[in-house]
């Protein structure tokens, strides 16, 4: 078996994604959280200066997605074929562009600035980009492309409670089901669900 390791923040967000595949697929790995107070000595030796990294016999893996996407091949989590795969890029693209509208303001640093970039995309952007959401896992039944499990759901359930705390939407559950649905179709997969159960815990 190759050798493994994950590294991430010690926070699930991006990093997850690749944890739990990597679970699913049965891969035994090196679950490295790098504290905030050591990443500016590690953040040179990684390739973009960023996490997650994924490591495999010494060789480096970055960008979640791509990642994602890799392990989602290695196991059989890919579409069937070309129009399949396209179905799954897009809706997961399409994903990390709330994420991305989200991070906006969720990191402004400036409180005044910050609260009038959330007020703007809560008036323009947010129902139009949760509700097209909520329509995609729904007509899914619970998945985000395909009507079946892919490396897609993992990217969602790996980073939805990152999501949540960043557009400030505690009862998002409550309002759309579905998401929980989502996110636990991948969760309670007995694999990743022993994963799980045995990681440091942590709420997003
Ligand atoms: N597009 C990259 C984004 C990675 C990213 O933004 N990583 C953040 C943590 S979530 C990071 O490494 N921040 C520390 C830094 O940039 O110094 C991906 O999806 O992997």
């Amino acid at each position: 078996m190759p050798k493994v390791a994950t590294y991430y923040f010690p926070i699930k967000a991006l990093g997850e994604g690749q944890r739990m595949l990597l679970a699913y697929g049965g891969q035994e790995f090196e679950d490295k959280r790098i504290p905030m107070e050591e990443w500016p000595e590690f953040k040179p030796k990684t390739l973009f200066g960023q996490m997650p990294v994924l490591e495999i016999d010494g060789k480096q893996y970055a960008q979640s997605t791509a990642i994602c996407r890799y392990l989602g091949r290695k196991y059989g989590l890919n579409g069937a074929d070309l129009e399949e795969d396209f179905e799954i890029d897009q809706n997961v693209e399409f994903f990390n562009d709330i994420r991305s509208n989200a991070a906006a303001y969720h990191y402004e640093k400036d409180e005044a600035v910050k609260a009038r970039k959330l007020a703007e995309f809560r008036e323009l952007k947010y129902t139009f980009l949760i509700e097209k959401l909520n329509e995609i896992l729904e007509k899914n039944n619970g998945h985000i492309a395909l009507g079946k499990l892919t490396w897609g759901d993992f990217v969602f359930a790996g980073l939805y409670d990152y999501l949540k705390l960043m557009l400030q939407e505690p009862n998002l559950d409550e309002k759309y089901p579905i998401f929980k649905k989502t996110v636990e179709a991948v969760t309670s997969l007995p694999k990743v669900k022993a994963y799980i159960d045995a990681a440091p815990k942590c709420d997003f």
